[in-house]
């Protein structure tokens, strides 16, 4: 474990001690936040131009999936990290900004605040990433673990992994998250059911279904 990889884990557990300063706040609203800090990449890929469908379901856990066809992301090896892009999007604070430089198509353009999903990875119980790319499956889950008393947000179970083979013509990326119920002081992702109902009307269809 290098420098790099503590400064890393210091900065989501930052974000795991004070989730507010991350997302605003931690009623239904900030859970809608991390909502849409998710589907934001996917809407950014479909602005690109690289993707037309994404897919959101939300389960009976509470859970949440964003599904798009868009490129998928990139699972090639960093060459200074030595893991994965797709596993730095994901556990690194603003990796999206800092990632591939000015050239990068890895930029942001919708997003709240920019914050990412290494945020919403760190206040997680598990964080799913499935990446469609080649013909291949890659699969990659984080758990939050507390580790000799201390928390341990967006720990990765694996590394990212090939788990099986998809259509060639398949990419895409899915995302499958549950948030950690004693960071937020409400089940849902809106108080307000009305407003619950729009936002996700955006990403339609929604399925609701038990997981
Ligand atoms: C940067 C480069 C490429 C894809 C993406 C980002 C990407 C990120 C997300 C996050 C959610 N869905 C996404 N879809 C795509 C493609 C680079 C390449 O293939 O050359």
């Amino acid at each position: 474990y290098g420098a790099k990889n503590i400064q890393k884990l210091e900065g989501l557990e930052a974000v795991f001690k004070k989730p507010g300063m991350y997302i605003g706040s931690t009623d239904a609203k900030g859970k809608q936040h991390c909502f849409i800090e998710i589907a934001d990449n996917s809407v950014d890929e479909h602005n690109a131009g690289y993707c037309n469908h994404i897919k959101v379901e939300l389960f009976e856990d509470d859970s949440i999936s964003v599904e798009d066809n868009g490129r998928g992301i990139p699972v090639d090896i960093h060459p200074v990290h030595n893991i994965s892009a797709a596993t730095l999007v994901v556990t690194e604070l603003h990796a999206g900004g800092k990632f591939g430089g000015e050239d990068s198509s890895y930029h942001r353009s919708g997003g709240l605040h920019g914050v990412g999903a290494s945020v919403v990875n760190a206040l997680s119980d598990w964080f799913e990433m499935t990446i469609y790319r080649d013909g291949n499956v890659y699969f990659q889950r984080f758990e939050l673990k507390f580790i000799d008393g201390k928390v341990a947000p967006a720990q990765a179970v694996d590394i990212l992994k090939i788990i099986g083979e998809c259509d060639k013509e398949k990419h895409g990326t899915k995302i499958h998250f549950k948030l950690n119920e004693e960071k937020f002081s409400s089940k849902i992702y809106n108080e307000d059911k009305d407003e619950y109902e729009v936002e996700f009307y955006k990403f339609n269809p929604v399925t609701i279904k038990e997981k």
